[in-house]
Protein backbone atom coordinates (compact mmCIF):
# COMPACT_ATOMS: atom_id res chain seq x y z
CA UNK A 1 0.00 0.00 0.00
CA UNK A 2 1.55 3.22 -1.09
CA UNK A 3 1.47 6.34 1.40
CA UNK A 4 2.38 9.73 1.19
CA UNK A 5 1.08 10.57 -2.01
CA UNK A 6 -0.64 13.58 -3.13
CA UNK A 7 -2.90 13.56 -5.85
CA UNK A 8 -3.25 16.20 -8.37
CA UNK A 9 -5.90 17.26 -10.26
CA UNK A 10 -5.88 18.26 -13.81
CA UNK A 11 -6.27 21.59 -14.82
CA UNK A 12 -8.24 20.68 -17.64
CA UNK A 13 -11.86 19.26 -16.27
CA UNK A 14 -13.30 15.61 -18.49
CA UNK A 15 -16.23 18.51 -19.99
CA UNK A 16 -13.90 20.82 -21.15
CA UNK A 17 -11.70 18.18 -22.62
CA UNK A 18 -14.66 16.40 -24.17
CA UNK A 19 -15.96 19.74 -25.31
CA UNK A 20 -12.10 20.70 -26.97
CA UNK A 21 -11.47 17.47 -28.40
CA UNK A 22 -15.73 17.00 -29.91
CA UNK A 23 -16.02 13.56 -28.43
CA UNK A 24 -17.83 11.62 -25.28
CA UNK A 25 -15.68 9.12 -23.55
CA UNK A 26 -17.35 6.44 -22.12
CA UNK A 27 -16.70 1.86 -21.54
CA UNK A 28 -18.41 -0.08 -22.67
CA UNK A 29 -17.86 -3.10 -20.57
CA UNK A 30 -18.65 -6.39 -22.32
CA UNK A 31 -19.09 -9.49 -19.71
CA UNK A 32 -19.87 -13.62 -20.56
CA UNK A 33 -18.67 -16.64 -20.93
CA UNK A 34 -15.45 -17.83 -22.55
CA UNK A 35 -16.74 -18.41 -26.49
CA UNK A 36 -20.03 -15.97 -26.01
CA UNK A 37 -18.58 -13.32 -28.81
CA UNK A 38 -17.57 -10.83 -26.63
CA UNK A 39 -14.18 -9.87 -28.60
CA UNK A 40 -15.91 -10.30 -31.52
CA UNK A 41 -18.53 -8.07 -31.18
CA UNK A 42 -16.25 -5.50 -29.29
CA UNK A 43 -13.85 -5.79 -32.34
CA UNK A 44 -16.40 -5.06 -35.27
CA UNK A 45 -17.67 -2.22 -32.99
CA UNK A 46 -14.09 -0.54 -32.37
CA UNK A 47 -13.67 -0.81 -36.28
CA UNK A 48 -17.83 0.80 -37.03
CA UNK A 49 -16.38 3.68 -34.44
CA UNK A 50 -12.67 4.49 -35.53
CA UNK A 51 -14.56 4.54 -38.98
CA UNK A 52 -17.06 7.09 -37.85
CA UNK A 53 -13.85 9.18 -37.07
CA UNK A 54 -14.10 8.48 -33.32
CA UNK A 55 -11.10 7.36 -30.67
CA UNK A 56 -11.76 3.64 -29.54
CA UNK A 57 -9.68 1.46 -27.76
CA UNK A 58 -10.16 -2.07 -27.28
CA UNK A 59 -8.79 -4.37 -24.25
CA UNK A 60 -9.06 -7.31 -24.37
CA UNK A 61 -9.53 -10.52 -21.55
CA UNK A 62 -6.29 -12.75 -23.25
CA UNK A 63 -4.23 -9.92 -24.58
CA UNK A 64 -4.32 -7.93 -21.29
CA UNK A 65 -3.30 -11.14 -19.73
CA UNK A 66 0.02 -11.10 -22.02
CA UNK A 67 1.65 -7.88 -20.52
CA UNK A 68 -0.24 -5.53 -17.33
CA UNK A 69 -1.69 -8.94 -16.02
CA UNK A 70 0.96 -11.20 -16.77
CA UNK A 71 1.01 -12.08 -13.36
CA UNK A 72 -2.73 -13.20 -12.51
CA UNK A 73 -4.12 -16.31 -12.72
CA UNK A 74 -7.81 -17.23 -12.56
CA UNK A 75 -8.48 -17.68 -8.69
CA UNK A 76 -11.39 -15.55 -7.36
CA UNK A 77 -8.83 -13.16 -5.96
CA UNK A 78 -6.76 -13.09 -9.05
CA UNK A 79 -10.01 -12.32 -11.53
CA UNK A 80 -11.24 -9.67 -8.78
CA UNK A 81 -7.42 -7.82 -9.30
CA UNK A 82 -7.51 -8.25 -13.03
CA UNK A 83 -10.80 -6.51 -13.47
CA UNK A 84 -10.22 -4.03 -10.77
CA UNK A 85 -6.68 -2.90 -13.10
CA UNK A 86 -8.95 -3.51 -16.07
CA UNK A 87 -11.47 -1.05 -14.68
CA UNK A 88 -9.01 1.47 -14.01
CA UNK A 89 -7.47 1.38 -17.05
CA UNK A 90 -10.75 1.70 -19.02
CA UNK A 91 -11.28 4.69 -16.80
CA UNK A 92 -8.13 6.34 -17.88
CA UNK A 93 -9.28 5.78 -21.96
CA UNK A 94 -12.84 7.07 -20.92
CA UNK A 95 -11.03 10.00 -19.39
CA UNK A 96 -9.22 11.29 -22.42
CA UNK A 97 -12.66 10.84 -24.41
CA UNK A 98 -12.02 7.63 -25.54
CA UNK A 99 -14.74 5.05 -26.41
CA UNK A 100 -12.90 2.13 -24.07
CA UNK A 101 -14.22 -1.35 -24.49
CA UNK A 102 -13.50 -4.07 -22.80
CA UNK A 103 -14.11 -7.34 -23.29
CA UNK A 104 -13.46 -9.91 -20.10
CA UNK A 105 -15.09 -12.20 -18.76
CA UNK A 106 -15.67 -10.34 -15.13
CA UNK A 107 -17.29 -13.47 -13.91
CA UNK A 108 -18.06 -11.70 -10.55
CA UNK A 109 -20.72 -8.88 -9.72
CA UNK A 110 -18.91 -7.23 -7.31
CA UNK A 111 -16.39 -6.49 -9.68
CA UNK A 112 -18.81 -5.18 -12.03
CA UNK A 113 -20.66 -3.40 -9.72
CA UNK A 114 -17.03 -1.76 -8.55
CA UNK A 115 -15.84 -0.86 -12.06
CA UNK A 116 -19.31 1.02 -12.28
CA UNK A 117 -19.15 2.75 -9.26
CA UNK A 118 -15.19 3.60 -10.53
CA UNK A 119 -17.24 5.60 -13.24
CA UNK A 120 -19.88 6.88 -11.83
CA UNK A 121 -17.66 8.50 -9.30
CA UNK A 122 -15.91 10.81 -12.30
CA UNK A 123 -19.14 11.08 -14.03
CA UNK A 124 -18.05 8.97 -17.00
CA UNK A 125 -20.91 6.57 -18.58
CA UNK A 126 -20.32 3.09 -17.93
CA UNK A 127 -22.58 0.55 -19.93
CA UNK A 128 -22.61 -2.90 -19.12
CA UNK A 129 -23.19 -5.33 -21.80
CA UNK A 130 -23.79 -8.93 -21.38
CA UNK A 131 -22.99 -11.12 -24.43
CA UNK A 132 -25.23 -14.02 -23.39
CA UNK A 133 -25.16 -17.62 -24.35
CA UNK A 134 -26.28 -20.89 -22.91
CA UNK A 135 -23.01 -22.79 -21.45
CA UNK A 136 -24.12 -25.56 -23.94
CA UNK A 137 -23.75 -23.30 -26.91
CA UNK A 138 -20.52 -21.82 -25.66
CA UNK A 139 -19.12 -25.35 -24.74
CA UNK A 140 -20.06 -26.41 -28.42
CA UNK A 141 -18.40 -24.03 -30.03
CA UNK A 142 -15.11 -24.60 -28.09
CA UNK A 143 -12.91 -22.21 -30.63
CA UNK A 144 -9.81 -22.89 -28.40
CA UNK A 145 -10.55 -25.96 -26.79
CA UNK A 146 -10.49 -24.71 -23.64
CA UNK A 147 -14.07 -26.42 -22.63
CA UNK A 148 -12.73 -29.59 -23.43
CA UNK A 149 -9.22 -29.47 -21.05
CA UNK A 150 -12.04 -28.17 -18.22
CA UNK A 151 -14.00 -31.31 -18.32
CA UNK A 152 -11.21 -33.55 -18.38
CA UNK A 153 -9.70 -31.74 -15.67
CA UNK A 154 -6.99 -30.28 -17.15
CA UNK A 155 -8.08 -26.59 -16.71
CA UNK A 156 -8.93 -25.77 -12.97
CA UNK A 157 -11.39 -23.30 -11.88
CA UNK A 158 -12.62 -22.78 -15.52
CA UNK A 159 -15.93 -20.36 -15.74
CA UNK A 160 -18.56 -22.05 -16.45
CA UNK A 161 -17.70 -25.58 -15.47
CA UNK A 162 -15.88 -25.45 -12.17
CA UNK A 163 -15.90 -21.59 -11.44
CA UNK A 164 -18.93 -19.25 -11.14
CA UNK A 165 -20.66 -16.87 -13.99
CA UNK A 166 -22.86 -14.36 -11.89
CA UNK A 167 -25.23 -13.17 -14.82
CA UNK A 168 -25.91 -9.66 -15.03
CA UNK A 169 -29.32 -8.50 -13.27
CA UNK A 170 -29.27 -4.81 -15.10
CA UNK A 171 -27.20 -4.43 -18.04
CA UNK A 172 -27.67 -1.39 -20.05
CA UNK A 173 -27.75 -3.90 -23.08
CA UNK A 174 -27.95 -7.55 -23.08
CA UNK A 175 -26.88 -9.36 -26.69
CA UNK A 176 -28.34 -12.90 -27.02
CA UNK A 177 -25.69 -14.58 -28.88
CA UNK A 178 -25.61 -15.95 -32.84
CA UNK A 179 -29.56 -15.36 -32.61
CA UNK A 180 -28.40 -12.24 -34.91
CA UNK A 181 -25.21 -11.25 -37.54
CA UNK A 182 -22.59 -9.59 -35.89
CA UNK A 183 -23.20 -6.52 -37.64
CA UNK A 184 -26.51 -6.59 -36.19
CA UNK A 185 -25.36 -6.38 -32.88
CA UNK A 186 -23.31 -4.05 -33.88
CA UNK A 187 -26.08 -1.53 -34.36
CA UNK A 188 -28.03 -2.53 -31.42
CA UNK A 189 -25.16 -1.26 -29.44
CA UNK A 190 -24.80 1.80 -31.50
CA UNK A 191 -28.55 2.51 -32.06
CA UNK A 192 -28.15 2.86 -28.00
CA UNK A 193 -25.35 4.81 -27.98
CA UNK A 194 -27.10 7.08 -30.32
CA UNK A 195 -30.09 7.55 -28.04
CA UNK A 196 -27.99 8.38 -25.25
CA UNK A 197 -26.02 11.28 -27.15
CA UNK A 198 -22.22 9.42 -26.66
CA UNK A 199 -21.72 9.94 -30.12
CA UNK A 200 -20.90 13.70 -30.57
S1 LIG B 1 -11.70 -12.99 -16.05
O1 LIG B 1 -12.53 -14.03 -15.45
O2 LIG B 1 -12.50 -11.81 -16.44
O3 LIG B 1 -10.60 -12.59 -15.14
O4 LIG B 1 -11.07 -13.65 -17.36
P1 LIG B 1 -10.43 -12.90 -18.62
O5 LIG B 1 -9.34 -11.97 -18.20
O6 LIG B 1 -11.51 -12.34 -19.47
O7 LIG B 1 -9.72 -14.09 -19.41
C1 LIG B 1 -10.51 -15.06 -20.03
C2 LIG B 1 -9.72 -15.78 -21.13
O8 LIG B 1 -8.71 -16.59 -20.55
C3 LIG B 1 -8.73 -17.90 -21.09
N1 LIG B 1 -8.81 -18.81 -19.92
C4 LIG B 1 -9.81 -18.94 -19.04
N2 LIG B 1 -11.07 -18.44 -18.98
C5 LIG B 1 -11.85 -18.80 -17.91
N3 LIG B 1 -11.46 -19.62 -16.93
C6 LIG B 1 -10.21 -20.15 -16.96
N4 LIG B 1 -9.81 -20.97 -15.96
C7 LIG B 1 -9.34 -19.82 -18.04
N5 LIG B 1 -8.06 -20.17 -18.37
C8 LIG B 1 -7.75 -19.55 -19.50
C9 LIG B 1 -9.87 -17.99 -22.07
O9 LIG B 1 -9.26 -18.04 -23.33
C10 LIG B 1 -10.64 -16.68 -21.91
O10 LIG B 1 -10.85 -16.03 -23.16
P2 LIG B 1 -12.30 -15.80 -23.80
O11 LIG B 1 -12.04 -14.80 -24.89
O12 LIG B 1 -13.23 -15.27 -22.76
O13 LIG B 1 -12.70 -17.13 -24.35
Amino acid sequence: MATNITWHASSVSHQERSGLRGQKGFTLWFTGLSASGKSTIAIALEQYLLHLGLAAYRLDGDNVRFGLNKDLGFSEKDRNENIRRIAEVALLFADSCTAALTSFISPYRSDRATARELHVSRSIPFIEIYVHVPLAVAESRDPKGLYAKARKGEIKEFTGVSAPYEEPENAEIVIKSGEKSVEEEVVQIVKYLEEKGLLV
